[in-house]
């Protein structure tokens, strides 16, 4: 008998609840599909079996945390949830001064309206939908500075979310460095695929930065997550803790917004933070939050979400929950991979990302493959994901067209702690099956588009 040598690692968890799944026939699917304009974020969540539309807020709680919901303090004022909270940021992320918000864009809001003046210019690794949105909102305009191999989905650069810095001196020369209030700088960065920054590039950053003046806002949003990058993959940090990673990256930096709903291991929640030297934006978003959000001790979050998000905390930088998170991730990759399925290489933090130009080379990209396939996916399997191309990328403010982006993806994104390694099986065997029958498959039509972050709730019809 052949001996087993390879050595698996399993999920550090085990289960103790769980939460019983529909299955639907096709017809079933086809009937949801037309009913939600063939845009999954308007699917029923009960008509999904493998939900694998975001992994924002849709995380699995460990007993440690509910149990910190129990000890919610819902005083209107000063709640102990809050300086608890407050005192994990200050050890993990090394910010001194924070702000919690019901979720990211609350804190993406605040630091837009605070920093950026009608005119000014907001460069960044990517843009992400809602914190482009709020820059733009304030007057500012986004400038993409991130390296040219992240717009590549082919190429095997392992920390694609630098930024370049060539470009962004560029933006410098053009506009000077008083028209640029900030850079943000996301950590594995979502539209290019999940893809890390380097400890490197922030060093540089950073220093560029310092040079001319301009703060360093991070997306904190999956700063853990590319943290593990950083140890697996730039030798000086081997030997380092993700902790210690962790608060390396922050040091580079003045402040950063977070989306507690990834990272962090909640349901809703996330904050503003902000150096010690930033005392004065500090007092601002403080007397701010007060307007949009709530009480600057509870900014829109119950006492036992600031507790169940300051516990989060300390279990998110933990080695071997963020390999086993990652590992997941991998795991479907080299499957996908394996079988000749076109997908955004190398794999990312949070989730696979099907290349759709690849995937359905026959549709022009105003024939929306991405949404497309997205369909085409949940119609086989009732898995749901997400699109990441043209209809996420919305229209030029200034012009009106649609922008076209160079990546055209559809997103299959992993909760943390929620699947199992079958319910990964049964995944790459529904996008094999997709992808077998992608000749005949047929592109869509837009016939519904809201203003603001249109790919929520767009609607299609399919084209004959
Ligand atoms: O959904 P919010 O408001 O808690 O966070 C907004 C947000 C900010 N930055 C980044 C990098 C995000 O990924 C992000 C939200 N992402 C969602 C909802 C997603 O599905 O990826």
């Amino acid at each position: 008998m052949e001996k087993l040598k390879k050595r698996s690692w399993a999920e550090p968890f085990k289960i103790k609840t769980v939460e019983l799944l529909k299955m639907t026939t096709r017809e079933e699917r086809e009937r949801a599909l037309k009913e939600s304009g063939y845009n999954t974020f308007l699917l029923k969540s009960e008509d999904v079996y493998i939900d694998l539309l975001t992994d924002s807020g849709t995380n699995a709680m460990s007993d440690y945390q509910w149990a910190g919901m129990m000890l919610g303090d819902e005083a209107y004022a000063g709640s102990k949830n809050f300086y608890n909270l407050e005192a994990r940021v200050q050890q993990f992320y090394g910010y001194k001064y924070l702000v919690p918000t019901h979720q990211g864009r609350g804190a993406e809001h605040m630091i837009s309206k605070i920093l950026i003046k009608p005119g000014d210019f907001i460069p960044g690794n990517m843009y992400f939908t809602t914190t482009r949105l709020h820059q733009e909102l304030a007057g500012g305009t986004f400038v993409d500075v991130i390296i040219d191999e992240a717009h590549d989905p082919t190429s095997l650069h392992p920390f694609k979310g630098n930024v370049d810095l060539q470009k962004l001196e560029n933006l410098v020369k053009k506009v000077g460095a008083k028209k640029i209030p900030y850079i943000s700088v996301a950590g594995t960065v979502n539209m290019a695929g999940g893809q890390p920054v380097s400890m490197e590039n922030l060093r540089q950053v950073r220093e560029f930065c310092k040079k001319h003046g301009i703060r360093v806002i991070l997306d904190a949003t999956r700063l853990i997550e590319n943290a593990y990058f950083i140890k697996t993959r730039e030798k000086e940090f081997e030997n380092k803790s993700i902790a210690e990673v962790l608060l390396e990256m922050c040091s580079y930096s003045d402040g950063c917004t977070m989306s507690g709903k990834k990272d962090l291991l909640v349901n809703i929640g996330g904050f503003l933070a902000l150096a010690e030297h930033e005392r004065e934006v500090f007092e601002e978003a403080r007397n701010m939050v007060v307007v949009y959000e709530g009480l600057h001790t509870y900014g829109g979050l119950a006492g036992r979400d600031m507790e169940a998000m300051a516990r989060g905390i300390e279990e998110a930088v933990n080695l071997d929950h963020i390999r086993a998170r990652i590992g997941q991730i991998e795991y479907v990759g080299e499957k996908l991979e394996s079988i000749g399925i076109p997908i955004v290489m190398p794999v990312g933090g949070h989730a696979i990302f099907l290349d759709a130009k690849r995937f359905l080379p026959q549709l022009k990209q105003i024939e929306y493959p991405a949404q497309t396939l997205a369909s085409e996916i949940y119609l086989d399997s009732g898995i749901r994901s997400m699109e990441r191309g043209i209809v996420s990328a919305g229209r030029n403010k200034e012009t009106g067209d649609h922008n076209f982006p160079k990546l055209e993806l559809v997103r299959l994104t992993f909760p943390r702690r929620v699947y199992t390694q079958a319910h990964c099986d049964v995944t790459a065997e529904a996008v094999e099956a997709v992808y077998e029958k992608r000749n005949s498959i047929k592109g869509l039509k837009m016939v519904y588009e809201p203003k603001y972050l249109r790919f929520f709730q767009a609607r299609f019809e399919k084209l004959a």
